[in-house]
């Protein structure tokens, strides 16, 4: 009896194996390291600067604050749902709102384009945090600001209290020649209510769903498995370009 029980045991381990193995590693083996062929490339314009964040983390920060009038274009890994957050900043002395010495009130303006179709417009969140000079009036300016909210740039943060965008038309903004040599086909010019005022604007949106349809792998966790390596890159022999390379492996017979 006792041998007939420790069979069956022996034999119901044998059939539970496999299950608990399966169940415990179902997913990892298929995730792989990802290559540059999974990113998206960002393209972003603003008068004057900004900051971005994708997913809580800071990404791309305009690398020239004032003029000339730039586009940063940087590759980022997607995932989504994909939660943009934006702070963009117009040119102002914080004093009085305005630029140039004082002598002039400046505006405002972004947009940006993601390859997988993510573009700028009216859906976007915004809120403005810093205005002036009140009343356009510029004898005796004032500016007025409120706190930038705690982890306005975060995932979770509830942003329902803040109103939409507004959307400009590139007269309106004006962008320079940097604006036109960059793809932002489809995306809009966004700000707060009032461009010229507005001085510092935060923008939120979330895209659910890549806008082009096409699948892609959620990279997110990926040290919480071991992935697979994708295919190594090959190693560039210092100071041969690749028509000497080419030449080269032709003398020594190996490849031509
Ligand atoms: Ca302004
Ligand atoms: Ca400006």
């Amino acid at each position: 009896m006792m041998k007939w029980m420790m069979q069956l045991v022996a034999f119901m381990m044998v059939l539970a194996y496999p299950v608990a193995a399966k169940s415990q590693t179902p997913s990892a083996a298929k995730i792989r390291k990802p290559q540059m062929s999974d990113t998206i490339r960002a393209n972003v314009y603003a008068d004057n600067q900004f900051m971005l964040y994708i997913n809580g983390d800071l990404v791309a920060v305009d690398s020239i604050a004032f003029v000339p009038h730039n586009v940063i274009s940087v590759d980022i890994l997607p995932s989504y749902p994909m939660t943009i957050a934006v702070m963009a900043k117009d040119n102002f002395d914080p004093k009085t709102g305005m630029e140039y010495a004082n002598t002039k009130i400046g505006d405002g303006g972004f947009i940006l384009k993601f390859s997988d179709g993510t573009v700028t417009n009216g859906d976007w969140k915004a809120k403005k945090i810093s205005w002036g000079p009140i009343d356009r009036d510029t004898k005796s300016p004032r500016i007025e600001s409120i706190e930038v909210p705690n982890n306005w740039y975060a995932v979770d943060f509830d942003d329902r209290g803040w109103g939409k965008a507004k959307e400009y038309t590139e007269e309106e903004v004006g962008p320079k020649q940097p604006y036109f040599d960059s793809d932002f086909q489809g995306a809009k010019f966004i700000w707060s209510d009032d461009i010229a005022l507005d001085n510092v604007v935060l923008f939120r949106h979330v895209v659910k769903a890549p806008p082009d349809g096409k699948e892609r792998i959620d990279f997110r966790n990926l040290n919480n498995v071991i992935p697979e390596n994708p295919p190594r890159g090959s190693v560039r022999p210092s100071g041969l370009g690749r028509q000497e390379r080419d030449g080269q492996r032709g003398n020594n017979g190996e490849k031509k």
